[in-house]
């Protein structure tokens, strides 16, 4: 037998659970980091506004069940109604959320397709290999194509096997996991294709709203335009194992002319094999 005492605590901590977390979302204390890339308003708006919608239906519900909770508590001297049906209500309760979904989805869905558009011919190229628990990146060099690769040249000193006998091999520069960072011009469409060698990761840079797996076996890529020069921390979204949370890297945001400063200071494949 429940006192209906239980009821009155149980519906004030429901009431305050909601108002702890509403708070503490509208604080912004744990809001995303200020944005520098073109295509991040736009998640940031989409986001915004799903959250909004979320927020409102589950304060309001919440509220609703802290209300009834409180309101209709047990009382022997009253017996529960039984509802069987009620058409209106169940309807207005399939129909709307329906409705708000599919427009979220739809507006989602065209964000989703705006960022994923073939990358523009002048954008700048860069790869970044993931593996359990460091980033490698590679770029093309001067004829702006990478050189073949295949998982059986692998070894200590080529570990993302690249093909040496394949001539446009000859002018990338690559950092093998862990060592290097990513250096990239800022105002300038930057494609990135992703790569994996052993098990899902995602390349995920905060600041620049990005966010993409890589997925074993195939090569996923992701096109974005930094606005400000700068230091951003690369995190792996995906829990890939044991040292995932290890998982970081640094991204340089500079001018294309620190960039290809940077760029003709490292060393090519031809410098170390040939
Ligand atoms: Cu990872």
């Amino acid at each position: 037998m429940f006192h209906p005492r239980q009821g009155v605590a149980l519906g004030l901590f429901i009431f305050l659970f909601v108002l702890v977390a509403v708070l503490s979302v509208a604080s912004g204390r744990w809001w995303l980091p200020p944005l520098a890339s073109v295509h991040g308003a736009a998640i940031d708006r989409l986001f915004t506004v799903t959250l909004l919608i979320t927020g409102v239906v589950f304060a309001l519900v919440h509220g609703l069940l802290a209300y009834s909770v409180w309101r209709f508590r047990g009382d022997p001297s009253r017996r529960a109604a039984h509802i069987r049906e009620h058409r209106a209500l169940e309807l207005t309760w399939t129909v709307v959320p329906a409705i708000i979904l599919t427009a979220l989805i739809v507006s989602g869905g065209q964000l989703w397709l705006q960022i994923h558009r073939p990358p523009p011919a002048d954008a700048f190229v860069v790869e970044v290999w993931g593996e359990q628990f460091k980033w490698g990146f590679r770029y093309p060099g001067a004829d702006g194509q990478f050189g073949r690769t295949d998982p059986r040249l692998i070894t200590d000193d080529n570990p993302f096997g690249i093909d040496l006998e394949d001539p446009a091999a000859r002018d990338d520069i690559f950092f093998p996991a862990g060592q290097g960072e990513l250096y990239l011009p800022v105002n300038r469409p930057v494609v990135v294709y992703l790569r994996a060698k052993d098990v899902l990761h995602s390349f995920f840079v905060p600041r620049l709203r990005v966010k993409q797996d890589l997925v074993p076996g195939m090569t996923t890529r992701f096109v974005f335009t930094a606005t400000e020069t700068g230091d951003y921390e690369i995190a792996c979204a995906e829990l890939c194992g044991l040292g995932h949370y290890t998982m970081r890297g640094l991204l340089t945001i500079a001018t294309e002319e620190e960039v290809q400063r940077w760029l003709a200071e490292q060393l090519t494949v031809a410098d170390l094999f040939f």
